[in-house]
């Protein structure tokens, strides 16, 4: 659509990085530039089809897509690796020495020392990582990974217990509640799915409570919540098994569903390989340890007052059908396992799953088909070996040495026990991990220096990040404004969105499946890799695919366009609900769990053999950082790092616009900040055994004493000793990962916090 001023105003996703949405923009374009950015206009059915609009990330991307730092070409180093000098070199000539070095150590070490590290900047078909894990798998395979830095053990534990993760429910269900517990989840800020927070917002226009259980008194708590109880971080396990203290003490559980449906609730239930073990309820009673997890001692554990968690016992078991929602920071933690099955085992024995209005508890995924994320084939990776995403360092370090027992897929299959090399090769795409997003970022540092282990490194961005500097080579991608791309929802919805090529690339920058094509022309690959398709052919393929699998009304790239569609959405009159027909006939819809039952005890956890880390049903085990630990004296508060709208992680830190409207400070409370003599606004120094960064902070009673919470994904900024100058949370925290899911558990964190002159 054309104006008198010649603009065409065009609908298009907002760019698909891994922000927690997918929403509409129309945007503005005026002689190949993009001058304005709207969001979605579309007329709409506000229950079943509600308009994607945007946040402020989508509003101010502008500011992002022409940013004066926009790599425009390639770049080699010149100087140490890490120093971050390069020089500009030709496509050809880096193109050239990109796959000179693949093959090199490809001959020198194997197809296992190839890596691809977990990357979410780009989710659209032709921008991503999976770009470059299709060429690899072309090439002749790599060391591939598995699972997320986002919910690293509820992905791993949500099947353990129930035999998938889609045992949520479409969201339009939540207006069925009574009352819903936003448990260490805040989607009016850390988005999780466009609209969650509107659909919140409706249960509760239709009469649902609303209960925020968050050591910070988040936008959600003020905006959608009827009450706030604030929990030390890492905790929430003791208060889950002290709720289903008093819920089994008061007989306030459903012990009907409990008989029908679970197994591992008390001795009778026991699987009989584990007769005679600890069951369920023999832990909460404190049957074998003496210990009765009454609100009492979970009082003591979590600051929570007694009688407070027994009124939410009594709420959550008696305000049926109930939502308990979990969000993910807390299973991004040192034994995230536990949290996430202590919340689903409150779910079982209440009866709560399976019906409408009802909710499972961990990861929850919709039982409808999708998002799909992204379907451009990678093809087969005839390397056959994975590792859990996080274990990365380990496996540059010592992948000789890793095998099941550090999560390696594949060994059986390939006849292997560990490894068959370290990593020497690292193609860093959509990626800020290398040196920003991953645990210990002085000591990771130190790792990607070492030209002996890493022996190439290439990043390719559209920002030279501090990953970027650790590159031997930069190459510069385009934007999802710049190429054509599919994206879907996050999480949830049922939508296939349509990013039509709107501008051309700036500089010499080009799509990430550009860039991978034609270094598949230097390897003689170039016709497999792109089967003779070009983004927008591919765009084209997607759409045929979507539309062959999923959606069969979906219209033509022609169509979408003609009408400036922007989006096409099945709208959702009668939710589907998770776990239904289980629920329904146990008997004939068993789960895919060993018992076919919910595995209050679950078998697979007693049989990886480590009880006191991976115990068989949900505990609170005190964290290997803890207030109530030796490292306390030291380093006494709790350090969380929530995602911010002022960012995608760390996507979109040189955004001026957000930097102003959602300033990065350290939130702490009053009591704390008097003690250390801090007024609002004070620059300090947050510092542990591992790293030092300096910012601002906010004294604030929105945040449980003991406890600070500097926003994650600010990029790593060392001055000359080292002392990050940008407040950026990785400097602090522990490459550790979580025992039984190899997990990211980035947020277990102890630090002390004070002036910053006390320091220099
Ligand atoms: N604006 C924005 N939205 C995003 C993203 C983003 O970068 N920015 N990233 C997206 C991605 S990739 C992901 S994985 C998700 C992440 O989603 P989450 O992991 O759920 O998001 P967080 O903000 O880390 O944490 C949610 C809340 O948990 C609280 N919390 C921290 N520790 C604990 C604890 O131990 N117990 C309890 N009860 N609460 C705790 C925090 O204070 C915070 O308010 O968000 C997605 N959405
Ligand atoms: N301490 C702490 N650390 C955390 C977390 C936490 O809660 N606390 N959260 C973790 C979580 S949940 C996640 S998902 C990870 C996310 O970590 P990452 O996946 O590294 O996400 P980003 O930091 O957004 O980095 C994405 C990069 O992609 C680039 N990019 C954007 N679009 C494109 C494109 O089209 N092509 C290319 N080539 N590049 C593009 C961006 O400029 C950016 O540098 O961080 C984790 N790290
Ligand atoms: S939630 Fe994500 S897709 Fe939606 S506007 Fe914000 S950044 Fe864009
Ligand atoms: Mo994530």
């Amino acid at each position: 659509m054309a104006n008198s001023d010649n603009t065409k105003v065009i609908r298009t996703g907002c760019p698909a990085h891994n922000c927690g949405g997918r929403c509409l923009l129309k945007a503005h374009v005026q002689d190949g530039r993009i001058v304005r950015v709207e969001t979605d206009d579309r007329p709409e059915d506000p229950l079943a089809n509600p308009q994607l609009r945007a946040c402020t990330r989508g509003r101010a991307y502008l500011r992002r897509q022409y940013h004066p730092d926009r790599l425009t070409t390639p770049l080699r180093r010149v100087g140490a690796r890490g120093e971050g000098q390069f020089e500009p070199i030709s496509w050809d000539e880096a193109l050239k020495e990109m796959a000179h070095q693949m093959t090199r150590v490809r001959d020198t070490y194997g197809h296992g020392s190839l890596f691809v590290p977990y990357g979410t900047g780009g989710y659209t078909q032709m921008t991503g990582s999976q770009t470059a894990r299709r060429l690899l798998n072309v090439f002749g395979g790599h060391l591939g990974h598995y699972n997320s830095y986002s919910w690293g053990a509820t992905n791993i534990v949500t099947p353990t217990t129930v035999g998938t993760v889609n045992c949520g429910s479409e969201r339009q269900d939540w207006l069925n509640s009574k009352l819903i517990l936003m448990w260490g989840w805040n989607p009016a800020e850390a988005r999780d799915g466009t609209n969650s927070d509107y659909f919140i917002l409706q249960a509760r226009r239709n009469g649902a409570r609303v209960v925020c259980i968050d050591p910070r008194h988040t936008a959600s708590a003020a905006s959608l919540a009827d009450q706030w109880i604030a929990l030390r971080p890492g905790t929430d396990a003791a208060l889950m098994t002290a709720m289903a203290y008093v819920i089994i003490t008061e007989n306030l559980h459903d012990a009907d569903f409990i008989q029908r449906c679970c197994s591992g609730f008390d001795g009778s239930q026991m699987p009989h390989e584990v007769k005679g073990l600890e069951s369920y309820q023999d832990y909460v009673l404190g049957t074998f340890d003496s210990v009765a997890k009454t609100p009492e001692w979970a009082e003591e554990i979590t600051t929570v007052p007694r009688d407070v968690i027994v009124d939410l016992a009594r709420q959550y078991a008696t305000c049926k059908p109930a939502v308990l929602y979990q969000g993910y920071a807390m299973q991004r933690r040192a034994y995230g396992e536990q949290v996430v099955r202590a919340g689903m085992a409150l779910a079982a024995i209440t009866g709560n799953l399976g019906i409408k209005g009802g909710w499972a508890s961990g990861l929850s995924s919709q039982p409808t088909p999708g998002p799909y994320w992204t379907v451009l084939p990678e093809g087969e990776n005839p390397h056959g070996l994975r590792i859990p995403c996080f274990l990365w360092t380990e496996a540059v370090l010592r992948g000789k040495e890793m095998g099941q027992d550090h999560g390696v897929l594949g060994l059986p299959e390939q006849g292997m026990k560990t490894l068959d090399s370290n990593i020497k090769f690292i193609w860093s795409v959509a990626s800020n991990i290398l040196a920003n997003q991953h645990g210990n970022l002085n000591w990771t540092a130190e790792i990607l220096r070492d030209e002996s282990l890493v022996e190439f490194i290439v990043v390719q961005d559209n920002f030279l990040t501090p990953s970027g500097r650790f590159a031997d080579l930069i190459l510069p991608a385009c934007t999802q404004f710049e190429t054509w791309g599919v994206a879907d929802g996050w999480k949830y919805g049922q939508e296939v969105i349509l990013l039509p090529k709107l501008v051309e690339p700036l500089g010499e920058s080009k799509s990430d499946y550009r860039i991978a094509a034609d270094l598949a022309q230097h390897l003689g690959i170039g016709q497999q890799y792109t089967e003779g398709r070009d983004e927008k052919q591919w765009t084209v393929w997607a759409l045929d695919y979507y539309r062959k699998n999923w959606f069969p009304e979906l219209p033509t790239l022609e169509e979408m366009l003609e009408k400036n569609m922007g989006a096409y959405t099945v709208p959702v009159h009668e939710p589907a609900i998770g776990l239904a027909d289980f629920r329904r006939d146990p008997q004939a819809h068993p789960l895919d769990t060993p018992s076919g039952k919910i595995e209050l005890f679950s078998l697979q956890m007693h049989q990886f053999g480590q009880p006191e880390v991976v115990p068989a049903v949900p505990k609170y085990i005190q964290e290997w950082e803890s207030p109530f630990g030796e490292e306390a004296v030291k380093f006494p508060l709790q350090c969380i790092s929530n995602h911010t709208l002022a960012r995608v992680h760390s996507t979109h830190e040189n955004n001026d616009w957000l930097r102003e409207a959602h300033p990065h400070q350290l939130w702490i409370h009053p009591v704390d900040a008097e003690s250390r003599q801090l007024k609002d606004g004070d620059l300090v120094c947050i510092f542990n055994d591992r790293g030092t960064t300096v910012v601002a902070c906010a004294v604030t009673r929105r945040i449980l004493p003991g406890v600070v919470n500097l926003p994650q994904g600010t990029w790593w900024t060392p001055d000359a000793q080292g002392v990050d100058q940008r407040g950026s949370i990785n400097v602090l925290t522990s490459e550790r990962w979580t025992p039984f899911a190899f997990g990211a558990a980035l947020q277990t964190v102890m630090v002390q916090v004070a002036r910053q002159e006390v320091l220099s």
